[in-house]
């Protein structure tokens, strides 16, 4: 603050900035009847469309979705003239809706606030700004934008340069002239992008000094796409409504194609058609799995460079122009008009910093290792501070005077990307952690904005005064947001997203991928129940609602939608002979699971009858090999050889350990105890022919998922009994170890996650009398846990047997036994062993082949190739 405060006003609510956001917070709070002020440091409404006046500035979602929803009549009056939008048709119509809802006066404009203060003591914040005011509201609401910050020029001698200076982000009102100049620019985002042809047209010289070559394709601008305007004009609701409900704010029909799969015809056309829409949403979306996948995310990405390629003259120029150091869509990809083709102009050049860097800015230019160069100008294109600036911007001290600042110095932390834990009746519109700007802002923006109306107003109503979201809930959001992105290509990029182009910024992905529609369920179910995972306090009221609105891994939610979709019968309801026939289809439809050296079938001798077993043997190290017998899963009654071979070949590859897989007697034909007692076997005879199976002798571990998890771990408690043979480790993957079917975790989970309560009793009836299942050999929880072999016991988080396994481990390590236990947060009984298909299992999977490792004395290695987890390249 540079005056002394002059003037305390008291306000329902403070809103920061006066763009998309501020203007329909005002709007929504006034309908509440609310008393609402509005600062902006910009001279009028407008937010980013206010600042970024430079040549070529225009939105790059299609007007017809680029708009307020909120108001029928307004989308009456108002017309776009193109498919996208100028810089002063979009501040034209902000200043329309101001102008039609009466918004100014409420506003105060030039004036930035510079500090927020929570008082305890009257539950209220005191806002102070640069012009010395200070004002006390209940609610204060950050609406201050994603990108309003600018990043400051941060190359060596900036403040030198004595020609013109111009930023994209804070172009002046009366425009610039370049007729004539020789003029730089820096930065090839899509400030960059939009504005290197315009000003080449007037410049006698422009050279484009790029750090990062970006993805673009050609805007097609013109007017709105007709198709959208009928959609809008037939039924305008549905069409918003599709919109809310979509996965980036747009409606946009989702492809099930996957690049990986598709022909080479089916993947030109899918991406021919996308080239021609000019839309980021429709590029971004030719294959389903392009935005996971490196394979098909690079099919996209070179179709892209063989335009580049094509476009531009110079081969030289037109290489360095190709991103390759970022997969397709990690950064945000632009939109053009003939941005390639403008290097194809005799008096532009491309300076590539990868190979050129700029060493410093003297008075008359850019000086280059190589070069120096002479400027009347110089235009910098170099981005933002984004999504966290402008919430930083502001001193902000929460509870007790926690300073925003500090609580965010290891990168940001909200619950919804709403609030923040420590601050009270602090809200942000589109902040970290919420979909913001991987969507279509203005259907998020008014999300938040409506959502935020509808709390104040059920606080209100309530008699509530604050609300605050709990630790519990703003941490497992923080989490689920992770989640979503580390199963994307995403966090390999050194992009804004992930804060990277802000020297000394925490590298954390910021915004939240898990689509528009997945997001507003999340906030709508927060709200159903009860506000869950906030405390809301008032007159003498305390109302805390502690807890977690999404905790599963995506892809296993996506995976169980999918799988409910299909409407198969449930397993329980099938004979053993259908269930089979029903698994063995669903096995059919699986990706490829890893390449590993060597795979062959053989049968061993059994206690009964010889048992079959597949061998993986890894393509290096050269053996011989620790050797890792492993049973399936599938509740003694379902499952063979093919069921869990993808595992198996994970295990190997991950390893470069021999696994044996071992197909035993199953129930009901063979009941309780013949799995046992062949596992055992199985356990026996691979030790006694270590030597011919590829195996170090006496480097033996035992491993099983599931019912296999549960011989796995009996057959253990039998060798010890019977004096060997000797067991390096025991690897248990969510076994069965009880048949105690009441503990909390079958109250949590028996239902929906494919293993069911239900389904576990089938499972039970068809393997053991009910007067076996406390034996040992069926329930090894109740058999003696001493003298075991090592044990890594990995529980998933959403299965009805985790607490089974957690109580396995604990009494395995209160008997002496080294137990590692890995606990698969946001997994189900299936999802870890499913290879190829749950991305979030392959880290899990990974810890897994570790501990597996660790049971053998010499280290061995661990091929973790890109084919089983994301890599990242450049
Ligand atoms: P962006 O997308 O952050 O682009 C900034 C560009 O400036 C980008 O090419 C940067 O390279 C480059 N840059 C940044 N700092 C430097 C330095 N110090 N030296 C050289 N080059 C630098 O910002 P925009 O304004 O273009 O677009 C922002 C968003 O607005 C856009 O995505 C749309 O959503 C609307 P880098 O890639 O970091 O290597």
């Amino acid at each position: 603050m540079n005056q002394t405060a002059t003037v305390s006003e008291q306000f329902d609510a403070v809103i920061v900035g006066a763009g998309f956001s501020g203007l329909y917070m005002l709007h929504r709070l006034r309908q509440l009847g609310l008393s609402v002020k509005v600062f902006d440091a910009a001279g009028d409404v407008g937010g980013t469309w206010y600042w970024n006046r430079y040549p070529g500035a225009r939105c790059d979602i299609p007007t017809t979705d680029y708009a307020y929803s909120f108001d029928p009549e307004l989308e009456k009056e108002w017309t776009w003239s193109e498919k996208y939008a100028t810089q002063p048709e979009i501040l034209d119509y902000l200043r329309f809706v101001a102008d039609r809802h009466r918004l100014r006066s409420d506003i105060e404009f030039s004036t930035t606030v510079t500090s927020a203060r929570w008082d305890e003591q009257a539950k209220r914040w005191r806002i102070a700004t640069d012009r010395g005011k200070e004002v006390w509201c209940r609610y204060y609401i950050m609406a201050s934008g994603c990108l309003s910050i600018p990043k400051s020029a941060d190359i060596e001698g900036a403040g030198r340069f004595t020609g013109q200076v111009y930023f994209t982000s804070q172009w002046p009102h009366e425009g610039a002239d370049f007729t004539g100049q020789r003029v730089a620019i820096i930065g090839t985002g899509s400030s960059g992008i939009q504005c290197i042809p315009l000003i080449a047209r007037q410049a006698s010289q422009l050279t484009v000094f790029q750090r990062t070559p970006n993805f673009s394709i050609p805007a097609r601008n013109g007017p709105a796409p007709a198709d959208r305007l009928m959609q809008l004009s037939e039924d305008r609701a549905a069409y918003r409504h599709a919109a809310r409900w979509s996965r980036g704010g747009i409606p946009v029909e989702p492809t099930d194609v996957l690049g990986v799969t598709a022909s080479e015809a089916v993947r030109r056309e899918r991406f021919e058609a996308a080239w021609e829409q000019g839309e980021l949403f429709a590029i971004l979306g030719v294959f389903a799995d392009q935005g996971v996948n490196p394979a098909s995310n690079d099919i996209v990405a070179e179709m892209i460079r063989e335009r580049i390629r094509s476009a531009v003259e110079d081969a030289a120029t037109a290489e360095a122009l190709c991103p390759k150091d970022h997969y397709f869509g990690t950064k945000r990809p632009c939109l053009d008009t003939g941005y390639f083709e403008t290097y194809n102009l005799p008096h532009v050049r491309l300076v590539d910093l990868r190979t050129q860097p700029i060493t410093s800015i003297s008075e008359q230019g850019i000086d280059t290792a190589d070069e120096s160069f002479g400027f009347d100008a110089i235009v910098y294109a170099t981005g933002f501070d984004a999504m966290t600036g402008a919430l930083a911007a502001v001193d902000v001290a929460g509870r007790g005077g926690l300073s925003l600042a500090e609580k965010w110095a290891p990168g940001p932390s909200t619950y919804l990307g709403l609030m923040t834990a420590g601050f009270p009746n602090l809200f942000m519109i589109t902040g970290p952690g919420s979909p913001s700007v991987l969507s279509n802002m203005t259907v998020s923006i008014e999300q938040h904005v409506d959502w935020v109306a509808g709390c104040v107003k059920d606080m209100r109503e309530a008699g509530f005064e604050t609300i605050e979201p709990t630790a519990l809930a703003e941490s497992a959001w923080g989490e689920h947001v992770r989640d979503c992105a580390a199963i994307t290509l995403h966090p390999t990029a050194s992009s804004w997203y992930m804060g990277a182009n802000v020297p000394g910024k925490p590298r954390v992905f910021l915004p939240y991928i898990g689509g528009v529609n997945a997001y507003r369920q999340a906030c709508d179910d927060v709200v159903s129940q009860g506000y869950l995972g906030f405390r809301r306090t008032g007159r003498g009221r305390d109302q805390c609602r502690d807890g977690v609105i999404r905790s599963m891994q995506p892809d296993v939610a996506m995976v169980l939608e999918v799988m409910a979709g299909l409407g198969l019968p449930p397993m329980e309801t099938l004979s053993a002979a259908d269930a089979r026939a029903l698994m063995a289809a669903t096995t059919a439809t699986r990706p490829p699971a890893p390449e590993v050296g060597e795979v062959t079938d053989g049968v061993m001798p059994g206690p009964e009858e010889d048992l079959p077993y597949r061998l993986y043997r890894p393509a290096a190290p050269a053996g011989p090999h620790p050797i890792v017998v492993y049973f399936h899963g599938g509740g003694w009654v379902l499952g063979d050889l093919d069921s869990d071979d993808p595992l198996c070949r994970d295990l190997c590859a991950r390893t470069g350990a021999v696994v044996v897989s071992v197909n035993y007697r199953h129930a009901p034909e063979a009941r309780f105890p013949a799995a046992a007692q062949d596992a055992f076997k199985a356990v026996q005879w691979v030790d006694a022919n270590a030597v011919s199976l590829g195996g170090i002798p006496g480097q033996l571990a035992v491993a099983g998922w599931s019912a296999g998890g549960n011989i796995a771990a009996v057959a253990c408690q039998m060798a010890r009994d019977a004096g060997g043979p000797r067991i390096a480790g025991q690897l248990l993957i969510c076994p069965v170890v009880d048949s105690e079917m009441t503990r909390p975790s079958y109250a949590e989970n028996g239902d929906g996650y494919i293993l069911t309560t239900a389904l576990m009793r089938w499972f039970w009836d068809h393997y053991a009398d009910p007067a076996d299942r406390g034996d040992p050999r069926a329930a090894p929880l109740r058999g003696s846990p001493d003298d075991l072999p090592p044990a890594c016991i990995v529980t998933a988080e959403c299965d009805p047997l985790r607490d089974e396994g957690v109580a396995y481990a604990r009494a395995l390590e209160a008997a002496g036994a080294t137990v590692r236990h890995i606990r698969a947060r946001g997994h189900t009984h299936t999802s870890v062993t499913m290879v190829g298909v749950i991305i979030s299992g392959a880290p899990v999977r990974a810890q897994i082949a570790q501990a597996l490792a660790d049971f053998f004395p010499a280290p061995i290695a661990a091929p973790v190739t890109g084919a089983l987890s994301h890599s990242s390249i450049g």
